[in-house]
Order: structure tokens, then C-alpha cells, then sequence
């Protein structure tokens, strides 16, 4: 269960962010309200929303569940893959701070937080473009030392683990045909999603309920069949620049 959560509004120079997405330019009005209404959506779920300020330099720093990783034990501020990212974490540590002790991995070690997916009392770390083998072992070598479970996923597309696969809280998870049949989640119920629906893996499960992004009927109906309880945003101008529902946010 979560209670609280830390976000950060985005820049005026949010479109100078990583993207590999083909949708056009974004709207900095459109992804204002896009945001704000996601903060709203937390709120209603009952959760202490920090909101942090843009971070002048860092047009990516509004998904602030990349350069950090918080346990229930610490907060890790990972090195990020992209080097244009890497510093974001050091304006999340005195917020962090408040709430966690701080960890910190160095290093060759790259590590994304969008790579690190806890479902059914386990940790799956993701090695993907951004996180790389030294980054899951270090991360490892964290969780072990609060006796917390891990195993690493190979990443083979999307930017991240979490672009690919989320918990439905307890042992269910909704997933892409990709990561379907990999071997780590086979104790889980897995719904798969169609092809064409990738995007609709990045689901945001928060206390019993679902945040999903909006426009994927079919993927709505399949979650919904579980009896999970389903609300849509909408993040088209989240999504021009690779990111989701759940990039948006750091939960504990
Ligand atoms: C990036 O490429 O780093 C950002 N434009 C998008 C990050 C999305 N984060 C996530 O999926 N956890």
C-alpha cells in the first residue's frame, strides 16, 4: 500500500527530452493539464502528493521515477543510462532525504527506476538500453542488505521493464506478448495484452485501484474482468515523449 508520492511538474523545455516517438510535437498547455490532472488522480486516491518545482537543465526530470528507486527501507538514487539525466537525482535527494535514508549507486553501474518493477514481495530489475548488468547486481546487492528479493529480466524492447510490464496488485500482472512467456513471471496471473496495445502496459496500480492511459478499450476490458476498479487518463503528451503513467511518479 502506498501512501505517498512525489512528482515534478514538467519544464517549459520539456520537449528538448529523450524521445524515439513519431507523434508529433508536443503541447507544453496540453501536457500542464495532463499532469495536473494526474496529480488530482493521486490525490483522489488518497495519497500525499509532494509536487516539485521543473529542474532548470533537466527537460526529463518531470519522470522522476527514473533516477531514483525508494524501498521501504532507503531511498537509491540510481545513475541513469542517459548521461543528459544523470544529475536529476542529486535535485530529488534532500526530498528523498525526508522521508528515507539515501543510498546511492555509482558508477560503471547505469540503472532506470522504470527498469525496477516490485510485484509479489520480489523486485524484478530490468536490463535494458539504460540499465545495465553492473546496475541490476548493484541495485541487487541493495535490496539483499534490507533482505528483499530481486531477479533480473532481460529488457528486449521498449525503454524500460515498466514500459512492458506493471503489477496488478497481489500476484497479477498485465504484460506485452514480449515479456509474456519470460521464465521470472511465470508464478504471476498474466494478462497479456493484445498486439497494438503495448502502450496500455504502463498501468499505475494504486491501493486496490487502476490508473490506466486512456484509449485501449480491449486491454480495459481484460483488466477490468479481475474486478479491479479502472480509471483512464489521458497522456498523449506524456507518451510524445516515451513516457507513462508510472514515470510520472515515485510511490512508498
Ligand atoms: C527518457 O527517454 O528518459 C524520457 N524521455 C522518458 C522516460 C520515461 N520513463 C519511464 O518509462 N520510466
Amino acid at each position: 500500500m502506498f501512501s505517498r508520492a512525489i512528482v515534478r511538474t514538467p519544464g517549459p523545455d520539456f520537449a528538448r527530452g529523450l524521445t524515439t516517438a513519431d507523434l508529433g510535437p508536443p503541447s507544453y498547455p496540453l501536457i500542464l493539464g495532463q499532469h495536473a490532472a494526474y496529480v488530482a488522480a493521486l490525490r483522489g486516491l488518497g495519497l500525499d502528493v509532494t509536487v516539485l518545482d521543473p529542474a532548470p537543465g533537466f527537460p526529463d526530470a518531470y519522470f522522476v521515477e527514473d533516477p531514483a528507486v525508494v524501498i521501504p527501507e532507503a531511498a537509491v538514487i540510481s545513475n541513469p543510462g542517459a548521461p543528459s539525466r544523470r544529475g536529476e537525482g542529486d535535485t530529488l535527494e534532500p526530498v528523498l532525504a525526508r522521508f528515507r535514508p539515501i543510498e546511492r549507486l555509482a558508477p560503471p553501474a547505469t540503472l532506470d527506476g522504470g527498469d525496477v518493477l516490485e510485484a509479489g514481495g520480489r523486485y524484478f530489475i530490468g536490463v535494458s538500453d539504460r540499465t545495465n548488468a553492473d546496475g541490476a547486481r548493484a541495485l541487487g546487492r541493495i535490496l539483499e542488505a534490507h533482505g528483499r528479493a530481486w531477479t533480473v529480466v532481460p529488457v528486449g524492447a521498449g525503454l524500460h521493464l515498466k514500459s512492458s510490464a506493471n503489477s496488478l496488485g497481489g500476484r497479477a500482472l498485465v504484460l506485452t506478448e514480449a515479456l509474456a512467456r519470460e521464465a521470472a513471471f511465470g508464478g504471476f496471473d498474466r494478462i497479456v495484452l493484445d498486439p497494438g496495445d503495448e502502450y496500455a502496459a504502463n498501468t499505475l496500480w494504486i491501493n486496490g485501484r487502476l490508473l490506466m492511459p486512456a484509449g485501449f478499450p480491449r486491454a480495459r476490458r481484460k483488466i477490468e474482468a479481475l474486478g479491479l476498479p479502472v480509471r483512464e487518463l489521458d497522456v498523449s503528451e506524456v507518451r510524445k515523449m516515451d513516457g507513462g503513467l508510472t514515470c510520472l511518479s515515485l510511490r512508498f
